[in-house]
């Protein structure tokens, strides 16, 4: 090894035998190690500075303090175990880890690394996310994040336990206090009882690699938050070799998304917020991340919107809601988590851009729960009580809560206001019965079509929605289906200046949490789709006009008669297209329009239509994946048109099927060749024509 780098272990009144066996190993290591003691030493002397402890720091530094100083000045520092609490009193993060103590490792622990960081300087040695540091069988303490998330810290690692991803504890976390730098590892890395030797030594190179990197002042990117539109575009681009990330979908920049937030035209540009996750590809800690949008279709990553506050009603998540206009001023409402309470907040824009909010001083709100009908309480939650959808009817605000009942199925609740702030409490709209609409109403959103009005609601397993009319605070259901059949949950909508309603949905993974991590991100949202009346009184859904100004080279066929048997290759290879057809089964049992196949048809996603009305999105050979979903996906087509017209957007791993402008079916595919490009149309059991097809190559969305 080179020169050593010249490392400070500190010392305080907390020394215990675990400190003194991993500074042993330290001076054995390195050279230029030497136990120093926390309140007598000149940092200046080192060019790093390592604190182990087993205890919670208490009183013992500050944010005036050498310590800290000495990082912002530029130093570095390593915190291991229980001295990550230090970065609270050390005026580095708004919080501290939340998960502190001791606990039983019971299979070989260590860093679960995030696809982002793979290469990071810390991560050299290891060629798998996935780092044995501690051994089974031992009692050892611990300081992570858990429930919250560092205001200020950028997530490295989470945990892996065996080969099981425990996901939510984050356990590495790295800081850029001023121009200092310093990262946190809070568990599995105890020295003091004999381990695995393989553990042992990834250990030693995980701390070797942190000290190394901390003292060589090596400027790496992408740690520290919160992040601005450079760093996040940076994020975007590293996952952008991923053929399954969607190119022209919402997605986030990289970590996890889920519902669509707030959406508005404001000021010219469309906003568009989502449940967002900085700390991993899974759902915990929700921000409101932010994309913007000139055409509805080209978007850029915009900083954070909203963070949970350490001492707000929203400490463990900012969840859903939405934006309205007070008089000029852009205003989120939407719901805090803290503990077992979920609890409407609000939030104003502190500029025009909407990059910047302000919370209410006063939130939560509304802080307490109605009181009837009672409101459903869960083993997670005092009330199920959570989303927002606000309207101004002659001068008044209107308020959907969605909520769960102790005595029956989903509800969307009712409130009023002359102030955004102040709310009276004016019960159901609308309640379901638990078995056929499901526990709890999640997202429900009212949209007004004049003759009848709109309200859906997301019910754990589907969007289901109801066309009938509201009036004085009910709604009477005359129609009730489904808004998709597939991945597709928790959507919101957004009017246009031209009065349309554009709709976009949280386009789930089909993919286990294992998969996500190993992507580094997770979600995506629908294309936007225009929700109108069709004039027979049910719904129409299509995809939004602007949609067409994102295709690229084309090609069309005319008339074509598909024998029994025969198959026809489109003659575009493409994961990221838009196709339309028009399809006659004369005397065919089905179509299928086959999308993502390999020319050897090992991976392939049939889209069906039958002689029965369905169309069924068959995922048994999508992949060669064992881990994928196989199930098919399927959705009853009424004949509106006879024939069925199709459009399809195929994204990376989004298949969305628009059918006869009605129905729609969303459906996530993982194909792992590359050549999983081809697009084939076949009859089965007898003749069917296809009186007219296109098929677009669609450019990307993101700037
Ligand atoms: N997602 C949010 C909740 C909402 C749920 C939390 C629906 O506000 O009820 O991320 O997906």
């Amino acid at each position: 090894m080179g020169t050593s780098p010249r490392i400070a272990c500190l010392v305080d009144d907390g020394a215990d035998s675990e400190q003194s066996t991993a500074y042993d190993w330290c001076e054995s290591r390195f050279d230029g190690a030497h136990r120093r003691r926390i309140d007598t030493f000149d940092p200046g002397e080192y060019d790093v500075l390592w604190w182990h402890r087993v205890d919670p720091v208490e009183a013992a530094v500050s944010e005036d303090g050498p310590l800290a100083s000495f990082v912002r000045d530029g130093g570095s520092l390593l915190l291991t175990l229980a001295a990550v609490t230090a970065v609270e009193p050390l005026g580095f993060d708004g919080i501290g880890p939340d998960a502190v103590g001791w606990e039983e490792v019971c299979e070989p622990t260590g860093p679960l690394w995030k696809r982002l960081y793979h290469d990071h300087p810390m991560a050299d040695g290891f060629d798998t996310l996935r780092v044995h540091t501690r051994g089974a069988g031992v009692t050892v303490p611990y300081a992570r994040y858990e429930a919250v998330a560092p205001t200020d810290g950028d997530v490295l690692a989470s945990t892996v336990r065996a080969d099981h991803a425990a996901v939510s504890q984050l356990s590495t976390v790295s800081w850029q206090p001023g121009d200092g730098r310093v990262i946190g590892i809070g568990s599995a890395l105890s020295f003091g009882q004999p381990t695995h030797d393989i553990c042992r030594g990834n250990r030693e190179t995980l701390v070797a690699n942190a000290l190394t990197f901390l003292a060589g002042g090596a400027s790496v990117p992408l740690t520290g938050r919160p992040k601005d539109v450079a760093t996040l575009s940076a994020m975007r681009e590293r996952l952008a070799g991923d053929p399954g990330r969607p190119s022209y979908h919402v997605t986030p920049p990289a970590n996890w998304l889920n519902d669509p937030n707030g959406l508005v035209h404001w000021n010219g540009q469309y906003h568009l917020f989502y449940q967002y996750n900085p700390t991993g590809p899974f759902h915990g800690t929700i921000h409101w991340g932010h994309a913007v949008s000139d055409d509805l279709i080209h978007w850029e990553d915009r900083p954070v919107a909203l963070s949970p506050s350490p001492d707000g009603p929203d400490r463990d998540g900012c969840w859903s809601g939405c934006t309205v206009d007070d008089d000029g001023v852009a205003t989120i409402l939407y719901t805090g988590g803290r503990g077992s309470e979920q609890l409407p907040c609000l939030a104003t824009a502190a500029d025009e851009s909407l990059t910047s909010w302000t919370k209410d001083p006063d939130n939560p709100i509304i802080d307490e729960l109605p009181a009837e009908p009672e409101v459903l309480q869960t083993e997670d939650w005092d009330g199920e009580f959570r989303d927002h959808c606000v309207w101004r009817e002659n001068g008044i605000w209107h308020q959907l809560i969605g909520a769960g009942m102790e005595d029956g199925g989903g509800a969307a609740l009712r409130y009023v206001s002359t102030d955004l702030r102040e709310w009276a409490y004016r019960g159901p709209v609308l309640t379901g019965d638990r078995d056929t609409a499901g526990t709890v109403w999640e997202c429900p959103e009212l949209l007004d079509f004049g003759e009848k009005q709109l309200l859906h609601v997301s019910n754990y397993e589907d969007v289901v929605y109801f066309l009938g009319d509201y009036e004085d605070g009910k709604f009477t259901v005359e129609r009730r289906d489904k808004l998709d059949h597939g991945d597709f949950y928790a959507p919101q909508s957004m009017w246009t200046d031209d009065d349309r309603a554009l709709t976009w949905g949280w386009v789930q993974e089909a993919r286990d949490i294992r998969a996500q991590w190993d992507a580094g991100w997770s979600g995506t949202l629908s294309v936007p789709r225009e929700l109108s009346l069709a004039e027979d009184g049910g719904l129409r859904q299509r995809p939004a006009d602007e949609l067409t100004a994102l295709r690229g080279d084309g090609t069309h066929c005319g008339e074509l008669r598909l024998g029994p048997g025969d198959s026809r290759e489109v003659g575009v290879e493409s994961r990221q297209f838009e196709l339309q057809a028009t399809v006659r089964l004369d005397d065919a049992d089905a179509v299928e329009l086959t999308v993502l196949e390999t020319p050897d048809g090992q991976e392939r996603t049939p889209i069906r239509y039958t002689a029965t009305n369905e169309v069924i999105v068959d995922r048994t050979h999508a992949s060669t994946d064992p881990q994928a979903t196989t199930d098919s996906q399927r959705m009853t087509v009424r004949p509106y048109d006879a024939p069925l017209s199709l459009r399809v957007f195929v994204d990376g791993s989004i298949v969305e099927v628009f059918a006869n402008e009605r129905q729609c079916l969303t459906s996530r595919v993982y194909p792992e060749r590359p050549d999983a490009t081809g697009i084939s149309l076949s009859a089965l059991g007898g003749t069917a024509t296809v009186t007219g097809l296109d098929c677009w190559e669609l450019a990307d969305a993101w700037r």
